[in-house]
């Protein structure tokens, strides 16, 4: 099944993962929710009914972990994050329909209906399990209170999540050699009875699911993987006080996992939202539940935007609790890339990290960092963050591109024509250009690609930079006023579609701009059919849009972060501590939805170092043909090849698993350097290597018929 294009004739609902209420947020974090709201808005802007929903995650030991360090309640704790978060999301422009939180009545209350749901239709069980235990304080270690190795990978790991090695979720008493978070104690494994959701008998329902499930490739392809080596059970109890109460009964009175209550917020958040505006405006039941709506009745087009860490969450655990409740299934899911920093995650402790609210102090807008966070390389890709890039690409594009064919069309309409150009209709040639556009738009929407929404706007600002130099208007206002009138009203005709096509990643600057334009209500409020309608209102004095970041400010910035980062690297310096938004350092987890889009403000300059003909004769390129293509167990992104090279057969690993279907790999001609030094990889040995142009892994191969074995020079 293919989902039809947007827009349809069904309510959406737009999430955003939601952020555990335990620390400050930074730019990190900033990708995914700006990524969220652009995504909301662009959707609205094309006539979408959407409801744009997040909340803060209260519970679990992320949050008590941190609150028994500062030593307040977990409760105290986390509202007052939760309270900060509500007041940093409208800062950058995040305006979501509903934020509310996990702790609520509301979300208490259809998470545990939802339980007894599951348990109804028989999808829970009961199963004594191991669960760490520290003797000397007398408590019970769930999740992050405990930490060890992964049996996967043998990275160091948390008790529920292998952040620092294969990402996987870990079930309790899963982790090796357990210590506590808090107290450093060895740990002991004790046997508690806990409730268990069946998860393993959605496999099937999963793998067609994911079949048809839209959004970014890394959603689908790392948790066709995952069921490939067989689903376990999830265990949805812990041993703590603080969480939603496991309904029923409860003898060892346990709470039920945060992960559980925590997605079912989307629910709760969109179903505040009804109850503000009413279901006449929003109705959170037709677009939630299966058959409750006759013209639609499998539900609303739900859309998932998240940070790659969290992927398992939303394509296996979450649309298995929503299949077993006849809840409508998530259309898409967007996984974002983390924001790095010299190329390393983010450290919250160790202050390596570009913080929410240091932006705003700096005195810069919201809107550039919006448009550089959403834009900069494909939204699954990991981005590097610098001031100079930044600085890079608002000068050039924010204010070199759109605020130049802005401030110089609106200047001159504004001088010349006190209550707008007149014209009937914008000329052909120009309609047609903002049909292309809008139609750009629409297709960004449809690809779920957040940065070529960028691309449809900045394109067509360079056409109007191009159309008004062409047609040169300042040479015809004496001698051919009304050819110049004509030619400044589709300029201005030019700035209304930018107003319209920008709300989304400058939804302030886009405001201001129709208000400069005089346009009636909001843009907020308009469609892309507006976009195609010739300007009407009376312009008002322009002003620039957008501030040029100059270089000594840039280098200011600079001196401040990388004082910072200094300090942090003073230790181990090399680790992420953070919830969200960090790196693991694997470069490979970009968009194989977006491969042409290699971002070009991120070429390195072409290299000085020359070497000499007989240097490039030492190495042994051939032509190679894919002859099997698998995944390698334990290893995210790697793929084992069994590689034809003519002479012989060889294995070799490539990192290119979330970046190809790897079903899809077999026959695919490669290029490979066959006399590269052997190196083992997660036990499997690589025999050469397979070359690959930029971040996307762009497979090499032949442009002809040459076959393998053939030397490449
Ligand atoms: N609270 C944050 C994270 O793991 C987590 C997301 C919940 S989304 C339902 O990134
Ligand atoms: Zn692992």
């Amino acid at each position: 099944m293919s989902h039809d294009d947007f827009p349809t004739d069904r309510p959406a609902v737009v999430t955003c993962g939601l952020p555990y209420a335990n620390g400050d947020l930074h730019i990190g974090h900033l990708r995914t929710y700006v990524g969220g709201d652009v995504y909301s808005r662009a959707l609205e802007r094309l006539g979408q009914e959407t409801a744009f929903v997040s909340g803060s995650d209260m519970h679990g030991t992320p949050v008590a972990v941190n609150a028994e360090q500062e030593g307040v309640s977990p409760e105290e704790f986390a509202l007052d994050w939760h309270e900060r978060y509500a007041e940093t999301f409208p800062k950058f422009n995040v305006d979501f329909d509903n934020y509310g939180h996990t702790h609520d009545e509301t979300n208490t209350e259809i998470t545990q209906q939802l339980v007894r749901d599951l348990d109804e239709a028989g999808h829970l069980y009961e199963k004594e399990i191991m669960v760490a235990y520290d003797p000397v304080d007398d408590q019970y270690l769930p999740d992050r209170y405990v930490e060890g190795t992964c049996p996967y990978c043998g990275a160091h790991a948390r008790g529920d999540e292998c952040d620092e090695g294969c990402q996987r979720h870990l079930e309790p008493g899963e982790v090796e050699d357990p210590e506590s978070t808090i107290t450093g104690n060895p740990a002991e494994y004790r046997e508690r009875t806990h409730k268990f959701f069946a998860v393993s008998e959605f496999a099937d329902y999963l793998s067609d699911f994911l079949d048809r499930l839209e959004g970014t490739s890394n959603a689908r392809n790392q948790p066709r993987e995952w069921i490939e080596q067989g689903l376990q059970d999830w265990c949805i109890t812990r041993d703590m006080d603080w969480g939603i109460d496991l309904p029923g009964e409860n003898p060892q009175d346990l709470v039920l996992y945060v992960w559980v209550d925590a997605p079912i917020e989307y629910i709760s958040s969109t179903k505040q939202y009804s109850e503000r505006v009413g279901a006449d405006a929003f109705d959170w039941e037709a677009a939630w539940k299966e058959g409750v709506s006759d013209d639609h009745p499998e539900g609303g087009e739900i859309v998932h935007v998240i940070g790659r860490d969290i992927i398992q969450h939303h394509t296996i655990f979450w649309p298995a609790m929503l299949e077993a409740t006849d809840h409508a299934e998530p259309r898409a899911v967007m996984a974002s890339g983390f924001v790095t920093l010299g190329g390393k995650g983010f450290s919250t402790s160790r202050d390596r990290a570009v913080w929410a609210d240091e932006y705003l102090d700096e005195g810069f807008h919201p809107d550039p960092l919006r448009y550089y966070l959403a834009t900069n390389g494909g939204f699954q890709q990991d981005v590097d963050f610098s001031w100079e890039k930044f600085a890079e690409r608002v000068n050039t594009e924010l204010v070199g591109t759109v605020g130049n064919f802005l401030y110089r069309s609106l200047l001159f309409a504004h001088r010349n024509y006190e209550d707008g150009p007149d014209a009937d209709a914008p000329s052909d040639e120009v309609a047609a250009r903002i049909d292309e556009a809008v139609e750009e738009f629409a297709a960004a929407v449809n690809d779920y690609s957040v940065r070529a929404l960028g691309d449809a706007v900045t394109d067509l600002a360079r056409y109007g930079n191009e159309y008004i130099q062409r047609n040169e208007p300042w040479k015809l206002v004496d001698e051919e006023p009304a050819e110049a009138e004509r030619v400044i009203y589709d300029c201005v005709a030019l700035a209304k579609a930018i107003a319209v096509l920008f709300e989304p990643l400058a939804p302030e600057k886009s405001e201001r701009l129709w208000a400069q334009l005089g346009e009636p209500g909001t843009v907020h409020e308009a469609t892309v059919e507006a976009a195609r309608e010739g300007p009407a209102g009376d312009l008002s004095e322009p002003t620039e849009l957008f501030e040029q970041v100059e270089d000594e400010r840039v280098e200011d910035l600079n001196e401040k972060l990388e004082a910072r980062v200094a300090e942090s690297e003073d230790g181990d310096g090399d680790e992420s501590d953070d919830d969200g938004g960090e790196a693991d350092g694997s470069a490979a987890d970009e968009n194989d939805d977006d491969t042409d889009d290699t971002d070009m403000t991120d070429i390195e300059p072409l290299s000085d170092d020359r070497i000499s003909f007989d240097d490039f004769q030492e190495l042994d390129i051939r032509v190679g043909r894919i002859e099997a293509a698998e995944g390698i167990e334990g290893a995210d992104d790697l793929v084992k090849l069994t590689v034809d090279l003519g002479a012989e057969t060889r294995t070799i690993v490539a990192g290119l698993k979330q970046l190809h279907d790897v079903s899809d790999l077999t026959d695919t001609k490669v290029i490979v350097l066959a006399n590269m030094e052997k190196a083992e990889l997660f036990g499997v040995e690589s025999n050469g290597m397979v070359l690959a142009a930029g971040e996307e892994a762009d497979l090499l191969t032949t442009y002809e018929d040459a076959g393998p074995g053939t030397k490449v020079k």
